[in-house]
This record gives structure tokens, sequence and C-alpha cells, in this order.
């Protein structure tokens, strides 16, 4: 038994946000262990929420601010850095203008209210259009579908995952990831619920997933599930089972355009029989509480917008959308999307990229197209890019060019916990806190919680070192450029007036206004943060479950209908009818695999969690044995590209023609463990080519990349 002081937080490394509990000796983290008092998460956690503890005492943290002297690294001062960074930034600034800075900030910041939305703060303030970070290879293609059906990004409906009696997975792997845009932590149970109750779940996937083992499974091809999804709506359509319940225009249009999409025809593309679409059509619509819910796995293709445009269109026309066991718009204590809209992250095409004009999505372009930005000469070339939280190298497509071009940056930052694959080629690396040494709310993961539920977790041990937080060096760089970093004008004005903005008075100030808020006095019994935190450290659900029947407040377009033919599909129809392009040299199809004890890219210097982690490409025995090749063999993996030698392990549970990579390997970074542990990054293979380039959202193309397989040349792993 370890001596010390508890205290009470929740993990910030996945959404599912499990309550932990820490215990600290000397402000030292010395363990953590889930926390049974959590109201959702009620003693649960997963290996990454235990072995965080690894990762705040990881001797190799950086700790001190970094600054390059030739091929290394020396100690700097914080103050030093910063009057550095701030002098070379007006410089270009003078020099170049406003929009030769670019940010990338990656998938941590979105866990945290002070460091998103200051960063953003900076970049507008500073006068850049160069927003770039993870949504372009993650969620930007559902954002844009919910701005086509419902009328804005953040009216995005979550499943109801109590109480469906349906539910159908398309390219997700909860079991693994533990749910995304879904904060739903314990989610085995809550799916095994669902059988429980007779219900079904039913995963759509290539890869038959952890998930997919564990309920039933439909394999499908990768980058096929828009035919999947339009031969579903024909079925019903055709059998006349559909039950519209919310107001919604172009129905008959959408209707008459799904003739060519018959089930034999889709059977040909997914490879699922037609037979098994039509009785999941059926099953779906006659279900009574069905909700689809699709993840990366239905976002990254070709046709990325246009698959969750259907998902939701498919809730949409069988009733389900806003019911109880349905896809519902949810609630929240502190008024997320007032707040976000406030700080203007909710526009979509607010700026364009200047190769091949994509819209950028919450204030975010393309991160495929950062290389060409900083290369390209032209009036918004990159001279100078922050990268906050953030490991691009191993996470946008064509790592190598991206590699490249950083090279010809004239200054590059990057806030960061570790030396990691990318700020390795950093300027300077500013140390980072972890979110036991900040305070912190759910906020942009507020919407996706499975019950409205509010949480203000403490700072657990003092910041090592001299990390600092996001928000308060974008306030102290912001000071020296006379810039206040925020996107809300009325707050600038205060700042200007001496009025100490920090993440916490804003939060208090939403949670009070809020539709559980104690209205600054007004409302008795109702919520301000000093409240939350002493009343209710675990965290509070505030009900059991979100309000049905509030579909309009959430539908934007005129008269509060779904828009269910936007002029932006009926194109991504015709492009899904003249045929994919096809390229014979690269007959096989690459998609990414997460595992359970790693994430993304950034917590593999853990012992504990790296002990039973090996890198396998999986490959199917066919596939393996058109290529000469077998099991645990070295292979070369190569696509119009790039290529990496890679270790192949066989399994059957990939469709032959897939081939299942894990991502976020092949390290090279100041984690001595992580470059130890091998494997290549995926990311060497995909492209960035603006034709590769999904046009409504422009995401990067992700799922079912074209790759062949070949005996290796050199026999050794390829490091990225
Ligand atoms: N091929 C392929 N590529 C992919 C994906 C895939 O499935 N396949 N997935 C995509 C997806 S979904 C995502 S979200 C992106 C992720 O892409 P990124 O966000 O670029 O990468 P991460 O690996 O999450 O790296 C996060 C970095 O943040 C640091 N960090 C952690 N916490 C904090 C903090 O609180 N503050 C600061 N300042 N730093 C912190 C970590 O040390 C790490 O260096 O990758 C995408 N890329
Ligand atoms: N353990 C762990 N948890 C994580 C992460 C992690 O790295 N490790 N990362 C976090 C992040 S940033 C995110 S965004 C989430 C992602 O959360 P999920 O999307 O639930 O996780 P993935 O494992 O990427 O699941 C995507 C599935 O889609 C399948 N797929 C690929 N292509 C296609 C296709 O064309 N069609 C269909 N139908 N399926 C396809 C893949 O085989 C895979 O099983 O996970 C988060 N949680
Ligand atoms: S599932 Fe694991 S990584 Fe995700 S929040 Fe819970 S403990 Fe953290
Ligand atoms: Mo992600």
């Amino acid at each position: 038994m370890t001596t010390g002081e508890e205290r009470i937080t929740y993990c910030q490394i996945c959404e599912a946000l499990c309550g932990l509990v820490a215990t600290v000796a000397d402000d030292r983290l010395v363990r953590l262990r889930p926390d049974p008092a959590h109201p959702m998460s009620a003693g649960y956690c997963c290996p990454k929420g235990i072995a965080m503890t690894e990762i705040q005492n990881d001797p190799e943290r950086v700790l001190h601010p970094l600054r390059r002297v030739g091929d290394t690294f020396e100690r700097t001062t914080w103050e030093g850095a910063l009057d550095e960074i701030a002098e070379r930034l007006r410089s270009i600034r003078k020099q170049f203008g406003p929009a030769a800075l670019a940010l990338y900030a990656g998938v941590p910041s979105s866990f945290s209210f002070g460091h998103l939305t200051w960063v953003r703060g900076f970049l507008e303030q500073f006068g850049s259009p160069h927003g770039y970070g993870a949504v372009s290879q993650d969620i930007g293609s559902r954002l844009a579908a919910c701005q086509l059906l419902f009328g804005h990004p953040f009216s995005a409906p979550i499943p109801d995952l109590d109480r469906t009696s349906f539910l159908l997975i398309i390219g997700a792997n909860p079991l693994v990831s533990n749910g995304s845009f879904l904060t739903a932590p314990r989610i085995r149970e809550r799916l095994t619920g669902i059988r429980g109750r007779n219900g079904r779940v039913i995963v759509v996937d290539p890869r038959r997933t952890e998930t997919a083992k564990a309920f039933e499974h439909i394999p499908i091809r990768p980058d096929t599930d828009a035919w999947l999804l339009l031969a579903m709506l024909n079925v019903i359509f055709r059998d006349k089972l559909e039950s519209l319940r919310v107001g919604a225009t172009g129905l008959p249009r959408l209707v008459s355009r799904l003739a060519p999409f018959t089930p034999e025809r889709a059977a040909e593309s997914t490879g699922i029989p037609a037979l098994t679409i039509e009785a999941l059509a059926r099953d779906f619509a006659g279900a009574g509480r069905a909700v689809a819910y699709g993840r990366t796995g239905a976002g990254r293709g070709r046709f990325g917008t246009l698959v969750c445009f259907l998902i939701d269109a498919l809730n949409t026309v069988t009733g389900n959308l806003d019911r109880p066991g349905g896809a519902l718009f949810t609630t929240t204590a502190v008024p997320v999307r007032a707040m976000g809209q406030a700080a203007r992250l909710h526009r979509i095409g607010r700026v364009r990229s200047d190769a091949g004009n994509f819209p950028d999505i919450l204030g975010e372009l393309p991160a495929a197209l950062m290389a060409r930005q900083i290369t390209t000469p032209g009036p918004r070339q990159i001279r100078a890019l922050w990268v906050s939280a953030g490991n691009p190298v191993a996470s946008v497509p064509n790592s190598r060019e991206f590699v490249d071009a950083l090279g010809q940056l004239k200054l590059f930052v990057s806030h960061d916990l570790y030396l990691n694959d990318t700020n390795r080629l950093a300027d300077f690396v500013l140390p980072a806190q972890t979110f036991l040494e900040r305070q912190e709310t759910p906020f942009f993961h507020a919407t996706n919680h499975t019950s409205p539920f509010v949480q203000w977790s403490q700072q657990v041990v003092s910041p090592y070192g001299e990390a600092r937080s996001e928000w308060e060096v974008m306030t102290d760089l912001g000071r020296r450029l006379g810039i206040v970093p925020s996107t809300v004008p009325v707050l600038r004005a205060l700042h200007r007036l001496r009025i100490r903005l920090t993440p916490r008075r804003l939060i208090d100030l939403g949670l009070r206004a809020g539709p559980y808020g104690d209205r600054f006095g007004l409302r008795r019994g109702g919520l301000s943060l000093r409240r939350l935190e002493r009343l209710h450290p675990h965290g509070l659900r505030l009900s059991e479950h979100h309000p049905t029947g509030v579909a309009a407040k959430y539908i934007r377009h005129r008269g509060s209908r779904v828009e269910l033919c936007p002029p932006e599909i009926v194109k991504e129809l015709d492009r899904l009818l003249a045929g994919p392009r096809i390229d014979p040299a690269y007959p096989l199809r690459l998609v990414s695999l997460r595992e359970l004890r790693s994430h993304n890219s950034w917590t593999h210097n853990s012992p504990q969690l790296m002990r039973s982690r090996r890198f396998a490409v999986r490959v199917h025995p066919d596939d393996a044995a058109a290529a000469g090749l077998t099991d645990g063999e070295m292979a070369r993996l190569s696509s119009r590209t790039g290529a990496v030698e890679v270790p192949i392990t066989l399994s059957d549970a990939v469709l032959p023609g897939t081939i299942a990579m894990p991502w976020g390997w092949g390290h090279r970074g100041g984690w001595s463990l992580a470059n130890r542990s091998g494997g290549a990054n995926l990311n060497i293979l995909t492209s960035s080519a603006l034709e590769d380039l999904e046009p409504l959202a422009g995401m990067t193309w992700l799922n079912g990349v074209p790759v062949r397989l070949d005996p290796p040349r050199t026999g050794t792993p390829s490091d990225g």
C-alpha cells in the first residue's frame, strides 16, 4: 500500500474521460487507479489510465524550454525562449505578412478549453488563416455532413447507447478506442447491455475487430460504405419502411436519386451479399429504437462526408433522430455550443486553402496541404510553424514530404510533453503540462456524453520542472507582440482593461449562465464552479438521459427542417456512380489499426504499455501467398506515395485484399523506448495529392489506401 494523499481527477487521454484517483506524495504522482465514485466510469479505467503515471514521471519528458543549437538542443529559460520567439515572429510578420505563421494543434488540445481556444485566439489575432490539426484526419467529414444535414457543425447527434435496441456500427472499434465522438466509459458493458435487452449490435468493418468478434460482423471492402448505405436507403423506400418524424426537405429528390443503388450493385462494390443488405435495411427500419453510428472508418475514405451524411440520413428517415434509443442532440451544463459560436469556432469555409480551394472545418484547413503551403511561393506561404500537442510527422499524410518541408521553415516552435518525431526538428521545444498538472473540464467533448454530465478536475500535482500551460504561454507571447489571444472581441476589450481572463473564470461564467447554472444567485441550488468542485469532485450526472423532442432547437436550416438532398451530396452521388479510379499496380487496400495499449503516437514510452506490444501488419493468407510471403516475414508495402519494410502476420481477420497496419509507430524522437520498439510510420504511404483529398471536407484518404505487397528489398524495418 502506498502512502500519500489521494486526489480526484479524470483521464484525458481518450474521450471516455474515466474518473481516476491519484495518490500523491511530496507533490509527485505515486499512482493512479480508477475512481469507483465516478458517476459514469464507476471504477473502470483502461491500462492507459493507470500507465499515465509512467508518462507523468517519465525521465524523458521535456521539463525545460529547449533551444536548438546545431544538431542538438540546449536548455534555455522561458523568458529567453519567448523573447527570441517573439522577436523572430515580429520580423517574419514584417517581412512576409501575418499569413506566414501556421498553427498545428494536435488532438490533446481538444481536451483542454484553455489550450485550444487560446492557441486559436493567438493565431487569429496574429492575422493568419493557417490553422491545421487532426480534424482532416479524423472528424472533419462528420462536421461537414452535420452542416449539410442540420445546418450546423455542432449539431451532431450521438447514439443513445443505453436505450437503443439496434446499434449499427460503421467503421468504429469501440472495444479498443473506448468510444469516439462519444463519451461513454464502460462501453463494453453498454454494448453488451443492448444485447441483454434482446437488441443487436452489428459491426460493419473490413477487419473482424475486437468489437466485431464480440457482436455481429458484416465484413465490407474498405471505402465502399456509401454503396451499402445508399442500397439500404433504396430498400427502405422501395419497401415503404420509412417513418420520418422530424421536418425535412429534399426527401423526394433523395429518393429519386436512389434508383441506381440497388442491393445487387452495392453487393459488387462492398462484397456484402445483396440479401444481407436487404435484411439489414429491413431490420434496422423495423427495430423501433435503432441508431447508426460511424466513426473514423466511415469518414476518411474518398467519400467520407457522403458516408457520414448517409448515416445520419438513415437515422432521420427511419424516425430515429431525436427519439429515445436513436440519435440524440445533447444537452450540456456549460453551454459549449453557444460559447464555441461566440468564439467563432463553429464556422466551415471561413477561409479556403490556396491549393485545391478546400474549406476550413472549424478553423482547420486540410493538414495534407501543410507541406505544400510551406514549400510553394505565394503571399500566404508558411514560414513559421507552431505545433501545440501534435506529432504531424506521424499523423499527417506523406510524412516524408512533410519532414522535408519542415527544413524550409524560418521558425519552428513546439509545445509538448516530449521530444517527438516532429519537434525533434524544431527550433524551440517548450515544456507542456500534463492534464494532472492543470485544472480542467470536458468542454469540447461535453456534447458527446451519453448523459448530461459535468466535472471539474483539480490540479493533482504542481507542474513538474518548468512545464507551463498553453493558455499562459499564448498570453505571455501575445503580450510581447501586442496580441490578446482571444477570438472574442469583448474578451479582448476586458483583457485590455486588465480584467484577467482565465479558462477557469470563463467556464464558471458559462456554467452559471447555463441550463443547470445558479444564474449568478438567481436560481437556488444551481451550479457554479465552486459548488461543483466542492460538492461533486467526482463529477455530476445531471440527468439519466438527454431530452428528446428537441430537434427544432438544433436544426438550423429554415423551418428547422433536415436537408436530405443538398447539391453537394447530389454531386457526390454522381461521382460515386462514375466509379473509382483504380490503379492495377496497387491492388490491395490499406486500413489503419489502433491498439488498446497505445494512444495515437504518444504513449509509446511507457514500459507498462509497451511490454506486450509488437508491431505487425495484418495480411490475409491469400494475399501473402500471392506475394510469396509467409507468416512473420518482412515485406515491402508500397503505395504511389512511398514504401516501408515491415514484418507481417497472417490473419484471416482481414478480408482478402485488405491490409491492416497499426499506425503511430516508427519513432525517432527523444523517447528511447518508443524508438526501440520498431515498426514503421504508416503515413509514409498516405497521399497528400490534391486529387486524393475528399472534396467536401478535405479529408485525408486513410481508409482503403491502394497499396501493393512484395518481398522486401533490404530485409530491415524502415523507420519513420
Ligand atoms: N495513418 C493514420 N494516420 C492518422 C490516423 C490513423 O488512424 N491512421 N488517425 C488520425 C487521428 S484520428 C488523429 S486524432 C491524429 C492525431 O494526431 P496528432 O494529434 O498530431 O498526434 P498524437 O499522436 O495524438 O500526438 C499528440 C502529441 O501531444 C503531446 N501531448 C499530450 N498531451 C499534451 C498536452 O496536454 N499538452 C501539450 N502541449 N502536448 C501534449 C504528446 O506528447 C504528443 O506529442 O492522427 C491522425 N493520423
Ligand atoms: N486504444 C486507443 N484508443 C483510441 C485511440 C488510440 O490510438 N488507441 N485513438 C483515439 C482517437 S484520436 C480516435 S479518433 C478514436 C477513433 O475511434 P474508432 O474510430 O472507434 O477507432 P478505430 O480503431 O480507428 O476504428 C475504425 C475502424 O474502421 C475500420 N475501417 C477502416 N476503413 C474502413 C472502411 O472503409 N469502412 C468501414 N466500415 N470500416 C473501416 C477499421 O478497420 C477500424 O476497425 O479512437 C480514440 N481512442
Ligand atoms: S479508456 Fe483509458 S485512456 Fe480512455 S479515458 Fe479511460 S482510462 Fe483514459
Ligand atoms: Mo482522432
